[in-house]
């Protein structure tokens, strides 16, 4: 068959084009393709939900990769387990309820377990804002590529709309961050209405907290992972990650109710 390069072009644009547009209208996006944002896109999928993650980086797992000080393996504590099981991960029971796993497993897995559910999963692109409408609710992401961004081009972005907006980007929570910044006289649903930031660490803290931090923040808007120890003021916890994953089912159970309850 001779290649064209025209009719490559063709498939390209009309591909990428034909799924962009189909999420115009999602159920909920996720800003962030880390482990609390995978495990989130995997259950929200799952329950049949319209589902995008949007990751900044051209890649996905954030933090996953890394290991412990680029040591590849990481750790789950047995609580968490069932739920990389469900994913199809494999992960060493290295006893007295620790197990490890093998970091590009881990992301390869998760990443397939929620394209297998019905998630879509982009990269390169930057939730850089957020829609909010006159009853301060979050209505939605507003994106742009990361390479627009690192260019420092102006150029305006596009949005799409979601009854629900997670934030999974880590520790720097950044479209909380945004809604706190933009919005005047806006309050986080911290004690003090603001973004705490995270505690040094102390992973037994650390992660029993991440689970109890992981709720909506603002009408709309709701925080997993890391980025909800940041919202919260709790501690960082190192590289275990079984707090990430159980985040990430948290917050999907509690978008999938407020999709389906209409709340
Ligand atoms: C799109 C964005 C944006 C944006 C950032 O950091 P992550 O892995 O996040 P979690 O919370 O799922 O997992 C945290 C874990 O990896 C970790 O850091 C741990 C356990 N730390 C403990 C410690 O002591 O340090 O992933 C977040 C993802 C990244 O891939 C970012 O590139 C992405 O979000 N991201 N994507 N729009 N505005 N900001």
């Amino acid at each position: 068959m001779p290649l064209s390069e025209t009719e490559i072009t063709r498939r390209i644009v009309e591909g990428f084009s034909r799924e962009f547009l189909d999420s115009l209208e999602l159920d909920v996006a996720i800003a962030g393709a880390g482990p609390s944002g995978l495990v989130a896109a995997f259950y929200l999928a799952r329950e049949g939900l319209k589902v995008n993650v949007f990751e900044r980086n051209l890649y996905v797992g954030g933090g996953i990769w890394g290991g412990g000080m680029l040591f590849a393996r990481i750790v789950v504590q047995e609580e968490a387990a069932g739920i990389l099981d469900e994913m199809g991960v494999k992960l060493d029971d290295t006893g007295d309820g620790y197990l490890a796993g093998d970091p590009v497993e881990v992301v390869s897995r998760c990443t397939v377990a929620a394209i297998d559910a019905g998630a879509r999963v982009w990269v390169g692109m930057t939730v850089e804002d957020v829609m909010i409408r006159e009853n301060d609710v979050v209505t939605g992401v507003v994106l742009n590529w990361r390479a627009v961004e690192l260019s420092g081009m102006h150029v305006d972005p596009l949005a799409l709309s979601a009854k629900v907006v997670i934030d999974a980007t880590g520790h720097d929570c950044n479209v909380v961050r945004t809604v706190e910044r933009k919005v005047p006289g806006c309050r986080i649903e911290t004690a003090g209405g603001v973004v705490v930031g995270e505690k040094p660490m102390w992973a037994e803290v650390g992660e029993r907290e991440i689970v109890d931090n992981t709720r909506e923040v603002y009408p709309g808007m709701m925080v997993c992972g890391m980025a909800a120890n940041t919202v919260f003021g709790s501690p960082r916890m190192g590289a275990i990650f079984g707090g990430m994953f159980l985040s990430g089912r948290k917050v999907a159970g509690l978008a999938a109710g407020k999709v389906r309850g209409g709340a």
